[in-house]
């Protein structure tokens, strides 16, 4: 990857998609010279990202996750906007093929010249997916594309990481009632910034209404009030591409009142410091486990704690001090 791939000089012109999709596949190469090239590319063009809105969505499987962004990722661009979609899935080694199936679902997005979809890694390190798709989020928008969306897709533990890596964060709902028979984990609907329930066409129509006054109550309960944005819920066909127009522009005044006061710059730098920490603590794990002198003692070390032989607090320590060479 060469500098002048990715500084067009000043120019405007844009990065093209296979340079970007080339980019991608180096920061989500493991090699370690690979990584190396990688994170200079990331210093390298820092200074042109952050210019985008950053959509997390999430559901549960068949709500219509990828209906919905096809649909949107239509309309956004019809506004003159260019959409990338990233999909993140630390369970995707085992539930696998969902994001081939994405691709020709999304078979309309996919083929626009304005817009990029990139399927989720096949399998993930400790916390490598994240990671990998908070980097290409970046690459993105140094790319010139100002919406990214990124999708979280099987059932795995993903929500909350999406939702500590975007702007604004977009829970898809059925027409059907309760949280747990939608197959939402705790926790999530008071994470959302907006509540979409799909599928309010034909016979659902007058469910997903009341789906949404139901959750539209609830919100009010959760939320505590003199937060910069209440968050909203409203109803859309993503089959019939209905709703796209009110989403957007709710979208653009999220992103309006979340700019205004620096809000928004403010989240982002927590986001981006809650990071580095995260990547310390797995770079230090992962450093730890592969350890030579570490893999020899640890089985050892963890049985005679699970007998009660030695205090884990000396188990800890003793081990710590044969990863530091002490
Ligand atoms: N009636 C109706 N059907 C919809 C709508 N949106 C999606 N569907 C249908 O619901 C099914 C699942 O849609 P997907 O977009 O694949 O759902 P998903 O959430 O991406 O599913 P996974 O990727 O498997 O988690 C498909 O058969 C869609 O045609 C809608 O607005 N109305
Ligand atoms: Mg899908």
């Amino acid at each position: 990857m060469t500098k002048s791939e990715w500084i067009p000089a000043s120019a405007g012109m844009t990065v093209s998609r296979t340079a970007l999709a080339r980019a991608i596949t180096l920061i989500e190469s493991t090699r370690e010279d690979h990584q190396k090239e990688a994170q200079a590319l990331l210093a390298e063009v820092l200074p042109k990202t952050g210019k985008s809105i950053r959509i997390g969505i999430t559901g549960a499987p068949g709500v219509g996750k990828s209906t919905f962004i096809e649909a949107f990722g239509l309309h956004v661009i019809e506004k003159g906007h260019k959409v990338a979609v990233l999909a993140i899935d630390p369970s995707s080694s085992i539930t696998g093929g969902s994001i081939l199936g994405d691709k020709t679902r999304m078979a309309k997005l996919a083929q626009n010249e304005n817009a990029y979809i990139r399927p989720s890694p096949a399998s993930g390190s400790l916390g490598g997916v994240a990671r990998r798709t908070r980097e290409a989020m970046l690459l993105c928008e140094a790319a010139g594309y100002d919406v990214i969306i990124v999708e979280t897709v099987g059932v795995g533990q993903s929500e909350t990481e999406v939702a500590d890596m975007v702007d604004m964060f977009v829970l898809l709902l059925l027409p059907g009632s309760g949280d747990e028979l939608q197959g939402i984990k705790k926790g999530i609907v008071e994470l959302a910034d907006l509540i979409i329930v799909n599928k309010a066409d034909g016979d659902l129509k007058a469910q997903a209404r009341r789906v949404r006054s139901d959750y539209a109550g609830a919100l009010k309960i959760l939320r505590t009030a003199g937060e910069h944005w209440q968050p909203k819920v409203v109803t859309c066909s993503a089959l019939y591409g209905e709703g796209m127009d009110a989403i957007w522009k709710t979208v653009r005044e999220f992103s309006g009142i979340m700019r205004k006061n620096g809000h928004m710059e403010n989240r982002r730098a927590h986001q981006a410091a809650a990071w580095m920490w995260k990547e310390i603590r797995e770079t230090l794990l992962s450093r730890f486990m592969h350890h030579p002198g570490i893999t020899a003692h640890i089985q050892e070390t963890e049985k005679s704690v699970l007998k009660g032989t030695c205090p884990p607090g000396l188990a800890a320590a003793k081990l710590i001090r044969i990863f530091l060479d002490e």
